[in-house]
């Protein structure tokens, strides 16, 4: 297939970075929160074989920050998710689906206490800091609410624990997953978390000292040779294959957080105050039309850049493919798919028409992996 490059511009924004990703060979790019978020370094499945046994560097700055302060900013930051916060605590990170009036979701970020009265909403790929301005100022409260220069670099992968050890000492090996704390790099301090949207363990360095940033990424590749460092970027086969769900491509605006499994995260039985709450009681009473599962499709290769209507035997739709990518793990395609009642379960069947193919497709849980 042939490709396009993309026009930079102002509105499509560069990272601190950039150059140094396109130095290191970046052959593909998509924008995430109106910033430039690489795709690929040559082959994904090579990428994704070299994550699953090294370290990689990725320049995730698109994950953009929302900072939520000031003597309202707890209430605001509950009242735009259904997990409930109420006992969180400082120094640890939080996967929170974000509801709207009609109990549907926002964005999924990461939710960083930094203190009672400050937050980081690390966002997916949508505008939630009008969503949030929209929330402080129909409630008047009393909050802060701006984008502040964070640009995360991740490092990814089983050798990461070696290379951040030799960057920030043993100390770094001590947290917890989602769990932060500060760490000095040349005089400077960095938030770094034990997190990342890989399987495959991990760092993420939240840099607000973009100088000291960029002299740290050059000293990741370099002091990282003895572990096979390469610079990546979120692997498409490595997310499918461990069920990382991706805000606009697996679910987005018109999907609620039970269609997506995000059960675990949804606490109804407390007193805490969320937009959309009575919506998602009446959805978990009634019961939901239709859920994310896994599918897998024999064929050796797919670019999906729609979705893809799945069919019954009757040729009635029965779900949607929204993800998909072929898995040398599983040696045969793997998606994600919101399948309808009563279709979603794993052991169900159906097909899909692909390159005026039509193909059998099974139904599995996630995570495949
Ligand atoms: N890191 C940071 N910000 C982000 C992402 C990230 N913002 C955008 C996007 N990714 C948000 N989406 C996710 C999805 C999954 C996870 C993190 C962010 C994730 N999930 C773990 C899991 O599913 O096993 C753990 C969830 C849990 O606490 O139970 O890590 O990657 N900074």
């Amino acid at each position: 297939m042939k490709s396009y490059p993309i026009a930079k511009s102002r509105r499509v924004r560069s990272t601190p970075y950039t150059s140094r990703i396109e130095n290191q060979g970046v052959t593909a790019y998509t924008v995430y929160n109106h910033m430039l978020l690489p795709a690929a370094f040559g082959s994904l499945e090579e990428s994704c074989d070299h994550l699953k046994k090294n370290v990689q560097i990725w320049d995730v700055a698109a994950e953009r920050q929302v900072e939520i302060s000031g003597k309202d900013a707890a209430k605001l930051v509950q009242l735009m998710t259904c997990r409930d916060l109420s006992k969180s605590k400082v120094g640890r990170c939080y996967y929170c689906p974000l509801i709207d009036e009609n109990g549907n979701l926002v964005n999924d970020p990461v939710i960083l206490k930094l203190a009672e009265d400050k937050w980081w909403i690390s966002i997916a790929d949508s505008d939630v800091i009008f969503f949030a301005k929209g929330l402080a100022s129909g409630n008047k409260f009393d909050v802060k609410i701006f984008e502040p220069i964070v640009d995360i670099l991740a490092v990814q992968g089983p050798k990461s624990f070696d290379l951040m050890e030799k960057v920030f000492g043993e100390k770094i090996k001590e947290l917890k997953f989602f769990g932060f704390d500060y760490f000095t790099f040349n005089g400077a301090k960095h938030l770094i978390a034990r997190s990342g949207w890989s399987k495959q363990g991990g760092f993420e360095i939240y840099v607000e000292n973009t100088d000291s940033g960029l002299k740290l990424y050059d000293h990741l590749f370099e002091i990282g040779k003895e572990f096979n460092v390469r610079p990546g970027c979120p692997n498409l086969i490595e997310r499918i294959e461990s069920g990382l769900l991706s805000y606009g491509n697996d679910f987005d605006n018109n999907d609620n957080p039970f269609q997506c499994g995000f059960d675990k995260y949804i606490d109804l039985e407390t007193d805490i105050n969320f937009l959309g709450k009575d919506k998602l009681k009446k959805i978990k009473e009634k019961g939901i039309d239709r859920k994310l599962m896994g599918v897998q499709i024999d064929l050796t290769k797919i670019l999906l850049t729609s979705s893809l209507d799945i069919k019954n035997n009757e040729g009635n739709i029965i779900g949607e493919l929204r993800s998909a990518c072929y898995s040398p793990h599983f040696k045969k395609v793997i998606g994600i798919a919101m399948i309808k009642e009563p279709y979603c379960k794993a052991s169900s069947s159906g097909t899909i028409e692909i390159d005026g193919n039509s193909l059998a497709l099974k139904v599995c849980d996630l995570p495949f992996i």
